[in-house]
């Protein structure tokens, strides 16, 4: 039996903060943490903070703007962090809900309702808690029978929660499945940091997969097949987690939010991503010729340049591989599924494409796809 992503939706939130608003207020607090540490930085005891740059953020990464979940308190130079009231347990988590959002956006793509659906993956980078899993909130709120669960893959999380869903489908464990990557990644980006200030956005994405003898959709595409690689690296990490509280440290300290070696991220992760796709491809006797297009992690727009050239010998055109980092920066895993939900509709039947993320673990992950 073939199977079929059969609809994809994307949730943005409400606020936007363009690469000028980002730089101002990054700059104020260069200035103010400068200026406050005077003595020490002259001592040579503390660090100048340096300043950011607009024009470095975009020629560096290909990012103009971000979403945000909540603007207020992000451009704080007093705060420099999102301000989110907590919310009761009987609310629904800050989570969940761009989840739900992003997933009805899915299901009236793919045609189907809640009582269609009977397992919920969530996948992504952070989950706003350890249990109960948000998958199952989601679940509830949506009024879905069967079963859901978490999944935490960083970049790689759509990916890989889409081949969780496409191996239940073929072993008939579930009949169809909804994969969401909520990425509230906001809280956990140092807006204090120059070299990762810029690179996140939030936003919330969702697919339907299923057989393809019950898809109703008018845009369905096989999944000829999925392929997974991962490789350890500290290159990107983050060290928030549950044991700080024993540890006897900051829980918030810098080196508990997202940290990069972002020189290194990038020359490592292009060649095994190249590799990956050119592997993936000839186990269905495809060249990168065969494909269409080109749903690429949107990290970094040079990364993506350079990932294509290998693969085509040639650069890519815009529409061969869409770039969505202008509008939404990094936002972790869903920038694959972004850029598929927003340049899909237009392919032809048997027009091929490749869904690929790539990034913290390392990790990389691959669909190769077919229009039905
Ligand atoms: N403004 C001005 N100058 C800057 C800035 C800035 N904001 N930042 C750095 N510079 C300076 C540097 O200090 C450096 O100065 P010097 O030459 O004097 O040392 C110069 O500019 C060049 O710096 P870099 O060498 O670092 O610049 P690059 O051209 O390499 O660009 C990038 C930096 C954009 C970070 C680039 O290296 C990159 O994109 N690498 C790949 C990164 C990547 O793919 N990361 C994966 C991210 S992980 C992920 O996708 C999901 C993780 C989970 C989500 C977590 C969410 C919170």
């Amino acid at each position: 039996h073939d199977i079929v992503i059969s609809g994809v939706g994307v949730w943005n939130p409400d606020y936007t903060i363009t690469n000028q608003e980002l730089v101002e207020s990054y700059n104020a607090y260069a200035d103010a943490f400068n200026q406050a540490h005077q003595q020490k930085i002259e001592q040579g005891e503390v660090e100048a903070k340096p300043y950011s740059s607009a024009e470095f953020i975009e020629k560096a990464s290909g990012i103009k703007q971000r979403f945000i979940y909540q603007k207020e308190g992000a451009l704080d130079i007093k705060r420099m962090r999102p301000l989110i009231a907590e919310r009761a347990e009987d609310e629904l988590s800050n989570q969940a809900e761009i989840a739900v959002a992003a997933a009805k956006k899915a299901l009236a793509a793919a045609n189907k309702g809640p009582e269609d659906v009977d397992a919920v993956i969530v996948s992504c980078a952070y989950t706003q808690r350890a249990y109960p899993a948000v998958a199952i909130e989601v679940q509830n709120e949506l009024g879905i029978q069967g079963f859901g669960f978490d999944m935490l893959v960083a970049c790689s999380a759509a990916t890989f929660g889409l081949h969780r869903a496409y191996e239940m489908v073929a072993a008939n464990t579930a009949k169809c499945v909804l994969v969401i990557n909520p990425e509230l990644v906001s809280p956990q980006i140092n807006y204090t940091d120059r070299d990762s200030h810029f690179i996140f956005g939030d936003v919330a994405t969702a697919t339907v997969i299923e057989r393809a003898d019950t898809a109703q959709s008018a845009h369905q595409y096989t999944i000829l097949g999925t392929k997974a690689l991962t490789q350890y690296s500290n290159n990107i990490r983050s060290n928030f987690g549950y044991m700080s509280r024993a540890n006897d440290v900051d829980p918030y300290g810098p080196d508990k939010l997202f940290h990069q070696a972002g020189r290194k991220v990038f020359k490592e992760v292009c060649p095994l991503a190249a590799e990956h796709i050119q592997s993936h491809l000839d186990q269905y006797q495809l060249t990168p010729a065969d494909v269409k297009r080109w749903y690429l992690h949107q990290a970094n727009i040079n990364m993506n340049t350079l990932i294509s050239k290998k693969l085509l010998g040639r650069d890519a055109r815009a529409e061969e591989a869409p770039i969505v980092l202008d509008q939404y920066a990094n936002t972790a895993s869903a920038g694959s599924i972004i850029a598929f939900a927003l340049n899909h509709e237009d392919l032809q039947q048997n027009d091929v494409g490749v869904i690929c993320s790539f990034g913290a673990g390392y990790s990389i992950g691959s669909l190769v796809i077919k229009k039905r």
